[in-house]
């Protein structure tokens, strides 16, 4: 049985990453914070079946607790480490943006070394982004794309992409990046634009009289479903090389586009429900962030399966589902 360690696991990837690894017989392994063990032990994490965390073994050991990380590694041996963690809000200021750097960097970077002190056979997944490619020159981006991150948390990423392929290079550790785009599904944060309308056409459908507020209806992203890309994770660790992969759909949606679906399956028009404020209001790039997912296509043979406009339904129906009980 393969041994997996996860970083991250009350997440929305670590959430779907074990499901799907536990499916496939892995034991997993999950670091999470003090305060989230004890959500899930308290059945606090919202819409998080705690059948899911009492099927894996869960540690609480934080990222810069670098004493218990060396603990846990040094008792017990793992064949994949899926390391998701990291602060991840885009539209933080920069100015404002220490302790997402400090964290997101010092934890790859503690993570990588003890690995490769006491377990260098162990195959290690790093969590990259679109954000790497902050304002691209070029549309869409592949593994060759130059990085020019323009927030905190991009410059992280590129800073954890670039430990990531050292210990490739420099010490020979199998360690594969997934340069992942926009990927959303139920379980995704109200704080992201796609939950936040999932979540507000659902409350509006069911009788609140609230405007949306949204910031720029008409910036687009390349939006894929969760459960996809964690597939996509788990392939780049079990491919024959260790290397990168841009992992996207390849397809540009605007805001204005996921509002018309979420609202239309409720039987509503958007334009009724939303106004645009600046507060929520992002500079767009002149290039989109799209990306080019031929490598992995070619590569690894991984295919996206859910379209857009089911994922959005989806999370509608999910919304729509935990509001009943609360009217
Ligand atoms: O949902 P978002 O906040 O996601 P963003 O910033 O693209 O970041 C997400 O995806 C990245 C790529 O995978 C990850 F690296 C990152 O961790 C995170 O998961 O915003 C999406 C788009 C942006 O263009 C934003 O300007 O929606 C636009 N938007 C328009 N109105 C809004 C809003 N975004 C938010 N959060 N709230 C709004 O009201």
């Amino acid at each position: 049985m393969k041994r997996a360690l996860i970083t991250g696991i009350t997440g929305q990837d670590g959430f779907y990453l074990a499901e799907y690894l536990l499916g496939l017989g892995y034991e997993v392994h999950g670091l999470a914070r003090q305060t989230g063990l004890e959500h899930i032990r308290g059945n606090l994490l919202q819409d998080v079946p705690p059948e899911l965390y009492q099927r894996c073994r869960l540690h609480a050991v934080s990222l810069d607790n670098f004493p218990g990380l060396y603990r846990l590694i040094t008792k017990t041996s793992f064949d994949e480490c899926y390391h998701l963690a990291a602060s991840s809000f885009v539209g933080e200021r920069l100015a404002d943006g220490y302790q997402t750097i400090q964290n997101n960097i010092a934890s790859t970077h503690y993570l990588l070394a003890a690995l490769h002190e006491f377990q260098p056979q162990c195959r290690f997944y790093f969590a990259g982004s679109s954000e790497m490619f902050g304002r691209p020159k070029e549309a869409p981006q592949t593994e060759q794309t130059p990085l020019n991150p323009r927030s905190a948390y991009g410059i992280s990423k590129v800073a954890g992409y670039h430990l990531t392929r050292n210990y490739r290079e420099s010490h020979g550790m199998f360690c594969g990046v997934g340069i992942l785009y926009n990927h959303e599904s139920p379980r995704r944060r109200p704080e992201f634009v796609t939950r936040k309308i999932t979540l507000a056409a659902a409350r509006i459908a069911m009788g609140s009289s609230e405007k949306l507020q949204l910031g720029n209806v008409k910036a687009r992203r390349d939006w894929g479903y969760a459960p996809d890309y964690v597939r996509a994770m788990h392939a780049i660790l079990n491919h024959d090389q260790p290397e990168d992969f841009v992992v996207a759909t390849g397809v540009l949606h605007s805001v204005a586009d996921i509002c018309a679906v979420a609202f239309s399956h409720l039987g509503l028009g958007w334009r009724d429900h939303v106004e645009t404020s600046d507060t929520f209001y992002r500079d767009e790039e002149e290039v989109p962030l799209v990306g080019c997912a031929a490598k992995i296509e070619r590569e690894v043979g991984w295919r996206l399966v859910t379209t857009f406009e089911e994922m959005v339904r989806q999370m509608v129906d999910a919304d729509v589902a935990r509001l009943k009980p609360m009217i």
